[in-house]
């Protein structure tokens, strides 16, 4: 951020040394992903910073090998969604050792030391859960009989399938009418939303409510839906969350009921927290980013404007 005319004065501090940033994405899962990655490939290149960027595929053993080697080649800080929230406090405590700071981009690591990492910086997932829930808890709160929910899981032991559970389960708790009758992973992809919710389909007789961690399982879900015969946002309620472009497109068509968006454009924040790193400045624990909700009728709206 400092100009870079005169800078052979002699007082002047070397800055000019280009920053190199390690960033560890968890893979290539959903739309969310996709707008997640070319934000911040965007804004490393905006900011001037030499970005190492390593997929994952999903898989925690190829994030620790991708943060080791980033500590060998010492790069000036290292930024990761994590995949996973448990297991990172041993390679976290080599990249301190190293003295490489490290930043943690959409996805948290349950540490109980916070000395590991600089920040967080992504949304909060319960509070996620919890807009899902309550809207459900109001469209049924004269309820007479049981309402069913089959619930789509994200990637087993993530943040945000840990979050999204727990925030919807704390509102809809206070719902006695509302049950979830089955819960399973999809992995946040389309193939697998699909292939659970054709299992879902096949062992339930009256599902009214497909809960889904977010879009893409859900637009898989509401294939399954259709090759039964029923009709998605119809004969199924169905609430997700990320509120991605497809997302959006089945919401303004009535097949989704409610998006709770959650914002994957965080490339800029981190290239912040990155330079407030670099020159040694005081930074927040945690950033959290802003969100809001979409029914059909908003999602219409907002569609053609949605920049993903
Ligand atoms: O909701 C999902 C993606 O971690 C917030 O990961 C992210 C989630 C997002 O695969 O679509």
């Amino acid at each position: 951020n400092q100009a870079s005319s005169g800078g052979d004065s002699g007082s002047t501090p070397a800055t000019s040394k280009t920053i190199t940033l390690g960033f560890s994405q968890v893979g290539a899962e959903s739309g969310w992903r996709s707008a997640n990655t070319k934000s911040i490939q965007d804004s490393a290149k905006e900011a001037g910073y030499d970005l190492k960027f390593s997929d994952a595929q999903q898989k925690q053993e190829n994030q620790i090998k991708a943060l080791r080697s980033f500590i060998q080649q010492k790069v000036t800080v290292i930024a990761f969604s994590p995949v996973v929230e448990s297991g990172w406090d041993t390679v976290l405590k080599e990249a301190k050792d190293a003295g490489i700071p490290v930043i943690l981009t959409d996805r948290a690591v349950d540490s109980p030391d916070k000395s590991l990492y600089k920040t967080f910086i992504g949304s909060d997932f319960v509070e996620e859960g919890r807009k899902a829930g309550q809207w459900l808890s109001d469209k049924y709160k004269d309820a007479q009989e049981e309402i069913n929910i089959v619930e789509l899981q994200g990637t087993t032991g993530s943040a945000p399938a840990n979050d999204r559970q727990e925030g919807f389960m704390e509102v809809i708790g206070s719902n006695a009418k509302l049950k979830v009758i089955a819960s399973q992973s999809g992995d946040f992809t389309r193939a697998k939303g699909k292939e659970v919710m054709q299992a879902f389909l096949k062992a339930h007789k009256k599902i009214d409510v497909l809960y889904a961690h977010n879009d893409d399982m859900a637009l898989g879900a509401i294939q399954a839906i259709e090759a039964a015969g029923l009709k998605p946002g119809v004969d199924i309620t169905i609430i997700s969350v990320d509120a991605v472009k497809d997302g959006m497109q089945a919401a303004a068509d009535g097949k989704i009921n409610f998006i709770v968006e959650c914002n994957p454009l965080l490339g800029p924040q981190l290239m912040e927290a990155v330079q407030a790193v670099v020159d040694g400045k005081e930074i927040e624990p945690r950033i959290v980013t802003e969100e809001t909700t979409f029914t059909s009728e908003q999602a219409k709206e907002a569609l053609p404007s949605r920049q993903y």
